[in-house]
């Protein structure tokens, strides 16, 4: 079964949308396998989002990231690294489709409310980097 790592940001985590979001996560079809909250450090969050280093908004991308607990979810189900991207929404809310966890729970590209690994790019690399388990597993 493939697997995916979703993250509630700390813009949700803040507005107490932790259990909304999970439920309808879990309400699609997503089987939660994995849960942890953490708040990452500057390093931690450098390291996370290394593809965006030198990007203009990685700064303000860190210092969002660091600024309270995030909440790490592994998701396990068939093709569920595109079907939870679908799900989410495009990266602005202004864009998502009504309903998408984006439009829902997002306020703008910056506070858009959960992360989603991007199938192109290393997906196990991110579920290790909260779930260092995960590999042995799947
Ligand atoms: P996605 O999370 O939809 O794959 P990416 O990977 O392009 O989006 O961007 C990573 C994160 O960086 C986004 N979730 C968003 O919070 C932030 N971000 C992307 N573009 C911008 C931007 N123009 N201004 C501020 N933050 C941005």
């Amino acid at each position: 079964m493939e697997q995916t790592l979703l993250l509630i940001k700390p813009d949700a985590v803040r507005r107490h949308r932790i259990g909304e979001i999970l439920a309808r996560l879990e309400q699609a079809g997503f089987a939660i396998t994995g849960l942890v909250m953490r708040r990452l450090n500057r390093s931690q969050a450098e390291q996370f989002y290394a593809i965006h280093k030198g990007k203009e908004f990685f700064p303000s991308l860190v210092e969002f990231i660091t600024s309270g607990p995030v909440v790490a979810s592994r998701l396990e189900a068939e093709d569920v690294r595109s079907r939870v991207r679908q799900f989410i929404g495009p990266t602005d809310p202004a864009q998502a489709r009504p309903g998408t966890i984006r439009a829902v729970f997002g306020t703008s590209i910056r506070m858009n409310a959960v992360h989603a690994s991007n199938p192109e790019e290393d997906v196990e690399k991110e579920l290790s980097f909260f779930f260092p388990e995960s590999q042995q597993e799947s």
